[in-house]
């Protein structure tokens, strides 16, 4: 109390020395006849309301910076998490990684990549997918033990750094646990999905010391992982980095070719088995590169898959073929292969046929071929491409008939002409009278839905007679000719129709 009372007088007492405020001089003058006592009272009261004020505007402050230190608490999770499925995300993971590898001994990173979400996203929408890797974070979560740190790095990738492993057959054992929760189906709303995961893993100290190594490594491992099938567990070993920075080397080459035309279509037969007549030619890409020699298309059409550039390339492709076709005999038929990635553009169609149009060369002497895989990807985007196709008369094959996981059911939606018998069951022929069963079931399926058939991979005259003799419409292999350069054309078919003769 005397305390409060000193203070008020100091303040009394130094607004008398120095310059009162106008209101207080106001008051003093008003109530100059107040007595001391009154005078007293007044500088007490005074002083309790500036001592409240003074503990308030404490109490308030301190209020701010609780909320402030709370928000930036929010805000540092948020940039270190992931908000959909609450796991960290790639900055955390690799701060956590660098302090994991300050530790000694062996930890083993993997990496995650689901598979087969990116048709459910696609097919089934995002909610489902969103959904579905809510649920893959929980079930990873529910089986890794409490060392383990689980996070989501990209759209379906995830990692997992093991901090502690003492052989390799730890991180193994760990990404088979993992695959085992992952791939029991789930129940999304009315949708049941179901995914794989592919791993791959690479250990420190062996497969590098560095945050950065062991990832990128872990990755390549992953990238191999993915090639061999759905659910595979791969180490990282040194030749995959020799591949990864082949591949790089070919992309590079790659996107130079695509930009100089160097890539250009070859031509091999197509023959009506009835007649033993050349009808049309199918274009297969060949590329015959200057510093690299001779790459197989499958290597070089993946790749352009991979990194977006098929779509340049076929069009590039496309407006060679059609130019070589149109002067070919008038009712020759130009195959043109178009992969499962070109399918997923809606504007395709309209590209196909704007090519057609330009360089002259007719849609009813064009063939597209597709694979199973397209129509299952892509469901709705496809069957509005093939309809723009085939209303402008263009028929459409399905190539590698057999080979993929398309139901029955679905090929028929589709509306196909034909139906390429791939080469795996011309070959299967002479092996097995199994092989000849499946041959007739495909042929009298065929045949039975009003399609034509081409039988694939024909290599000798005993498997062009079956194929005949059943029923197979047309053919095309070795046996007759391997794919041919546009100008060996004229010459060939000069010797077939000498042959004829
Ligand atoms: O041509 P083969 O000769 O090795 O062809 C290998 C694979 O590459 C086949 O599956 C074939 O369908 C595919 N392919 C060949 N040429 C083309 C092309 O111009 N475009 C697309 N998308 N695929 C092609
Ligand atoms: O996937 P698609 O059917 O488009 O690919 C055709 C592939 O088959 C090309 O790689 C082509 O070179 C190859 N090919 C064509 N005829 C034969 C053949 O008689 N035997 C073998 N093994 N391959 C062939
Ligand atoms: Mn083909």
């Amino acid at each position: 109390m005397l305390v409060l009372l000193g203070v008020g007088l100091a303040i009394f007492a130094a607004a008398h020395f120095y310059d009162l405020p106008p209101q207080l001089l106001q008051f003093g003058l008003d109530n100059a006849d107040w007595e001391v006592d009154d005078a007293i009272f007044v500088v007490f009261m005074l002083s309790v309301a500036l001592i409240i004020y003074g503990y308030r505007r404490y109490k308030d402050l301190s209020r701010e910076i609780t909320r402030r230190i709370a928000a930036e608490g929010a805000a540092l999770k948020l940039a270190r998490h992931d908000p959909l499925t609450g796991l960290p995300n790639r900055r955390f993971f690799e701060e956590r990684l660098q302090e994991c590898l300050h530790a000694a001994g062996s930890l083993a990173v993997l990496m995650l990549d689901l598979d087969g979400f990116k048709v459910v996203n696609d097919t089934q929408g995002h909610a489902i997918g969103d959904k579905a890797l809510s649920e893959f974070a929980r079930r990873a979560s529910v089986i890794l033990r409490d060392d383990a740190f689980l996070a989501r790095i990209g759209g379906d990738e995830f990692a997992i750094i093991m901090p502690v492993v003492e052989t390799p057959e730890d991180a193994a054992n760990l990404a088979r646990r993992v695959i085992a929760a992952v791939i029991k189906p789930l129940m999304i709303d009315t949708a049941v999905v179901q995914f794989g995961v592919g791993i791959g893993i690479a250990v420190s100290p062996n497969d590098g010391d560095q945050a950065d190594d062991l990832m990128r490594r872990a990755d390549r491992a992953l990238y191999r992982a993915k090639l061999t099938g759905r659910s595979t567990v791969r180490f990282f070993e040194a030749e995959m980095d020799a591949v990864i920075e082949r591949r790089a080397l070919i992309e590079r080459e790659l996107r130079i070719a695509i930009a100089a035309n160097q890539i250009t279509p070859y031509y091999q037969p197509l023959v009506a088995l009835e007649a033993s007549r050349i009808i049309g030619f199918e274009a297969l890409a060949r590329w015959e590169s200057e510093s690299l020699g001779f790459i197989p298309p499958d290597v070089f059409i993946l790749i352009a898959e991979e990194t977006g550039l098929i779509n340049e390339l076929g069009d590039q492709l496309f407006r060679r073929a059609c130019t070589d076709a149109k002067t070919w005999p008038a009712n020759f038929v130009l195959a043109f292969n178009i992969s499962p990635i070109q399918l997923r553009d809606p504007t395709l169609a309209l590209r196909l046929l704007s090519i057609l149009a330009q360089t002259g060369f007719s849609p009813r002497q064009l063939e597209i071929e597709i694979t199973e895989t397209a129509l299952v990807e892509s469901v709705a985007v496809a069957q509005t491409v093939i309809d723009q196709l085939r209303q402008a008369g263009v028929r459409i094959a399905l190539d590698d008939f057999g080979t993929g996981y398309a139901t029955l059911s679905q090929l028929l939606s589709f509306h196909l002409d034909k139906i390429k018998i791939d080469r795996s069951f011309v070959s299967g022929l002479e092996k097995s009278e199994e092989g000849r069963v499946i041959v007739r079931a495909i042929l009298g399926l065929a045949k039975g839905f009003g399609l034509t058939t081409t039988a694939e991979g024909i290599e000798k005259l005993e498997q062009l007679l079956y194929l005949k003799a059943n029923g197979c419409t047309e053919g095309q292999g070795y046996l007759f000719s391997k794919a041919i350069p546009a100008a060996s054309i004229a010459a060939l078919l000069d010797a077939s129709q000498e042959a004829a003769a």
